[in-house]
């Protein structure tokens, strides 16, 4: 079962006396899990202990495509990027007494570090929001589904670490990154997680110093690539269920026309959120399978993002990701299907069909 079995304070007991901590997420990470996963890293390097510049306590481990913006957050904190080129074997330099993954716990999230996490159930932990998981990547875990972000439970995780009595003692540099994961898993506070809790969360934040204008200004701005590739985006919109569900599709020659890449995908499912007849978006993208660290064999390759808007009859897009082998929430969810551009946007408006039919 994909439920809690520990505490956020038993993980900081475990945490804080261990010399070498290695911090994993999802691939091709996104706001919520870069930030969790860089403010655990700086409160457990503040801890102090055993560590120096060249072997610091903790590290953050990263693989997948990467956000434009990742360097700009990570600053000069320890992190690693997993590779064919550079695998976990390399990079450790020794054996970590814990791992701690942030905003995943699910196998197909984490195929880059998969072998090296298999061997090591027994000193991995888990802090999630997502309402499924494998229960086997990890002997602990705490999952908190009402989170709109794992940055709440990362931030309280944190605090505990450092033992600080309020979350706005946290200091800038741990308090930004964890205002940056609340932000962008929230779209800038306005989608339907947002809750009276996120909302206090945030407000220790700044309080702490969080630079939230700088973050915004960041992670907001195009490239002449991602604008190029938006407008593809939305030349290529198709309508299904009576308007209910808009399909947008990105091929290769679209991202190679437009000079982008996947990480520049983010947030364009927003843009047919705004029909008002539309209530699931669909974005297909193609891609290839080293962006997921499998193998190539040839066979075509499709990511799939869904969102869904909460008016009734809402769509529970989790139920869609879930029968392609995804996943992720209510309203945002995602999967990859073996299967051409054309052949995933029929099997999609299937799946949504079904669901409006009940
Ligand atoms: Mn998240």
């Amino acid at each position: 079962m994909w439920t809690t079995n520990t505490t956020l304070a038993d993980i900081a007991e475990r945490l804080r006396p261990a010399r070498r901590v290695v911090v994993l997420t999802h691939l091709k990470p996104d706001g919520d899990a870069v930030g969790s996963t860089i403010s655990l890293v700086r409160a457990l390097n503040r801890t102090g202990g055993w560590q120096s510049a060249s072997a610091p306590k903790a590290q953050a481990w990263y693989y997948g495509p990467q956000p434009p913006w990742l360097n700009d957050i990570v600053g000069q904190t320890p992190h690693a990027i997993v590779s064919k080129t550079n695998p976990p074997s390399q990079i450790a330099g020794g054996e970590p007494d814990a791992i701690v993954i942030l905003d995943t716990g699910s196998w197909t999230q984490l195929e880059p570090v998969s072998e090296f996490l298999a061997s090591r159930r027994d000193k991995t932990i888990v802090v999630d929001h997502h309402a499924q998981g494998d229960p086997d990547t990890s002997a602990l875990r705490y999952v908190d589904v009402k989170s709109a972000a794992v940055c709440e439970p990362a931030a309280e995780l944190c605090r505990l670490v450092l033992g600080v009595p309020r979350l706005a003692d946290l200091g800038k540099d741990i308090a930004t990154p964890l205002y940056l994961g609340l932000a962008t898993d929230t779209g800038w506070f306005r989608h339907s997680n947002v809750t009276a809790a996120v909302l206090h969360t945030a407000a220790e934040l700044i309080a702490a110093g969080a630079d939230h204008l700088r973050l915004y200004e960041l992670l907001e701005q195009n490239t002449l690539a991602r604008l190029k590739l938006i407008a593809r985006a939305i030349e290529s919109i198709e309508l299904f269920c009576d308007g209910r569900l808009a399909v947008m599709t990105i091929a290769h020659t679209d991202f190679k026309a437009c000079g982008a890449t996947p990480g520049d995908t983010g947030g364009i499912t927003d843009y047919t959120q705004s029909l008002p007849s539309v209530q699931v978006s669909a974005l297909l993208s193609e891609a290839h399978p080293s962006d997921f660290g499998l193998p190539s064999d040839g066979r075509p390759l499709t990511k799939i993002s869904l969102r869904s808007k909460s008016f009734e009859p809402a769509i529970d897009v989790n139920a869609v990701a879930k029968e392609l082998g995804g996943g992720g929430h209510t309203r945002a969810a995602g999967a990859r299907l073996e299967a051409s551009l054309e052949e995933t946007k029929a099997v999609i408006a299937r799946l949504v069909e079904a669901q409006y039919r009940g």
